[in-house]
């Protein structure tokens, strides 16, 4: 077989090029899915290199066949071609040689997908609600409950003209205020669904996504097998903020988490003490909150870590109230929290959708209205119920802090008392 000088040198060079092109590629990233820390993931990750090496080998007789004929019967060779047009045999062998060999992927792939459809004996139970635009979670029968939003940095550094740099925060837009903690070693069924739009429940090292779909819930399942801090992302586009929802997901072995647990219940007690008993109602936990059954209204779960400050911010208020310096401190954090993402740090919105609080006829006009705003949200809107998702002192702190920051000055406090009166 004779090539031509110059073929040879085309060939050369495209090899170099690939060559060239893919070394530092696979040095700097990993082009590959991850392997992952739970048993589905690695068996999921087992199928996806079976299934790529058959089809590289697929790929290499085909190819090869090709191209050898093409080369080998080549016309400067004086080669004639062959006039047949039907052939038994070739078109039986050239179904059955697939078939056979998709029976052959779909047994272990079959086997894996119905492994991860089954629930049965799970160990515990945590229920995950998408919103817009964060998470909520809630350890089924321990009355312990809470949102989980874009971490103060990230929210910091992904606004418009913003003072930090996206490179300077660690895990920018991978970073939660509140992780899903969950235990190493322990089948964990997860009951997913959503309060408003479909999100979708995925972390890449757990192995699967799962629909967050409102109305239904998709129950799966996860062991994972080492303790350690795994990120994911919404993979649903849910809007505007589709990309500042993501997922931290931290395995503790068994009896740290027993001890987190149990912290997270003392934690609740606390902050329903701190408010004075007034809201107590509201915030105690585990006895009184709603069934897994009830989507739209998670009243009553706690929000106390919320890292809000609700414990710094109420903890200090005697029956009488809390002093307008902790309103005001305290509502800042509520919103750049909850609020910014909207309304932007400095209150001047994005109107025409997202109006601005600078100066608005609701933030300077009655406080009952503004409570109204907040705690009932605006149906058919953007603008959520707030009611269900923070404390009275929350509310109450986020409420003082727009009528008297973002350029207003009404001098008006509103109390967690007036909240409870308003809810
Ligand atoms: C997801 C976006 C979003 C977030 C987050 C958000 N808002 Fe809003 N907000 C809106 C939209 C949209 C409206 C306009 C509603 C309407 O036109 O009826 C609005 C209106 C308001 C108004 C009335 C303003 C006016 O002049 O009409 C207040 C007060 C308000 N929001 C407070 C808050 C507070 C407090 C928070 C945080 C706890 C918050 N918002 C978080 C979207 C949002
Ligand atoms: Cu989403």
């Amino acid at each position: 077989m004779r090539l031509s000088k110059r073929t040879v040198l085309m060939v050369g060079a495209l090899a170099a090029l690939l060559g060239g092109l893919v070394q530092p590629a696979f040095a700097d990233y990993a082009l590959n899915m991850p392997q992952g820390v739970t048993d589905t993931s690695r068996d999921i990750y087992g199928l996806h290199m079976t299934i790529l090496w058959i089809c590289v080998a697929i790929g290499i007789v085909v190819y090869g066949a090709m191209f050898y004929s093409i080369v080998k019967h080549r016309k400067s060779r004086g080669v004639q071609a062959a006039q047949f047009h039907h052939s038994t045999a070739l078109e039986i062998l050239w179904t059955v040689v697939p078939l056979v060999i998709l029976v052959a992927m779909a047994i272990p792939a079959t086997g894996v997908l119905v492994d991860m459809e089954d629930t049965s004996d799970a160990e515990m139970s945590v229920k995950v609600t998408g919103y817009q635009w964060k998470w909520h979670y809630e350890y089924v029968d321990e009355g312990v409950g809470f949102y989980s939003n874009l971490d103060a940095d990230s929210q910091e550094a992904r606004r418009l003209g913003a003072s930090r740099k996206p490179q300077s925060v660690e895990n920018y837009l991978l970073n939660v205020d509140n992780r899903l903690v969950l235990p190493t070693d322990t089948k964990v069924r997860l009951l997913i669904t959503s309060n408003d739009v479909i999100h979708a429940w995925w972390v890449p090292d757990l192995g699967w996504k799962k629909d967050a779909i409102p109305g239904y819930v998709n129950a799966t399942w996860t062991q994972i097998n080492e303790p350690g801090v795994y990120r994911g992302q919404c993979a649903e586009l849910c809007g505007r903020d589709h990309g500042y929802m993501p997922i931290v997901v931290e395995a503790k072995t068994p009896e740290d988490f027993k001890a987190w647990l149990a912290e997270q219940k003392g934690g609740a007690a606390n902050t329903a003490g701190g408010d004075a008993g007034a809201d107590a109602g509201q915030q105690t936990v585990g006895t009184d909150t709603e069934t897994v059954e009830d989507q739209s209204d998670p009243a009553g779960e706690t929000t106390a870590r919320a890292d809000t400050g609700a414990q710094g911010g109420g903890s200090d208020s005697a029956a009488g109230g809390m002093t307008k310096e902790a309103l005001m401190s305290q509502g800042q954090q509520v919103y750049s929290a909850r609020c910014v993402a909207c309304h932007q740090a400095d209150g001047q919105g994005m109107p025409p959708t997202f109006p601005a609080l600078t100066g608005s006829a609701v933030v300077t006009g009655p406080v009952d209205d503004h409570l109204d705003m907040v705690i009932n949200g605006s149906a058919g809107t953007a603008m959520q119920a707030f009611g269900p998702q923070l404390s009275d002192a929350e509310i109450a702190a986020v409420v003082t802090y727009q009528r008297n920051a973002l350029g207003n000055d009404t001098g008006d406090v509103v109390q967690p008392s007036d909240v409870q009166a308003a809810r």
